[in-house]
């Protein structure tokens, strides 16, 4: 069965002859979401997956700015695949979406973009009973 779509923004990355700058700003109509929360995954040990988890409500756009991050994607009907290696495109992850980060390159950063605070409680860190949830929210 076919896994959710894999929704990429190209962000606009200002290059000259000093290197590249991304930014992401508030209005600047990007992201479906205002960001309230910002953090970043890097020292990966080789072969550590992480993740393995959904949210309720949040909303994250997830960027590789170093190196290379495999995510696999889950909405509970299927899975889909996507490699993320270029600073200037960010990955959009609904809610009620398992997400696991399969592999990190070695020096990999993942940076997040956060609609929500942290909460605990928002995190579905069960498989089956996201399967559960996804079910329930289908009407199956
Ligand atoms: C997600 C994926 C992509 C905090 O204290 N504040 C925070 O904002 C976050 C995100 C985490 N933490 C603490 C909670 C744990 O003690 O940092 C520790 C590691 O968090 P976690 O095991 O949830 O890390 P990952 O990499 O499995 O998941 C994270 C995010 O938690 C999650 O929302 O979507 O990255």
């Amino acid at each position: 069965m076919s896994g959710p779509p894999i929704v990429l923004l190209p962000l606009a990355s200002h290059g000259d002859g000093r290197g590249n700058l991304v930014a992401v700003e508030a209005g600047d109509g990007l992201l479906p979401f205002e960001i309230r929360r910002v953090y970043y995954i890097y020292g990966v040990p080789e072969g550590q997956a992480r993740g393995m988890h959904a949210h309720r409500r949040l909303r994250q756009l997830m960027i590789a700015v170093a190196g290379r991050v495999d995510v696999v994607l889950d909405d509970g009907c299927g899975r889909s695949e996507v490699t993320l290696d270029d600073p200037a495109v960010g990955l959009l992850i609904p809610p009620m979406t398992w997400r696991e980060m399969t592999w990190f390159s070695p020096g990999a950063v993942c940076l997040v973009l956060a609609s929500e605070l942290y909460d605990e409680s928002d995190y579905i860190r069960d498989y089956d009973d996201f399967r559960r949830f996804t079910k329930n929210d289908s009407g199956a």
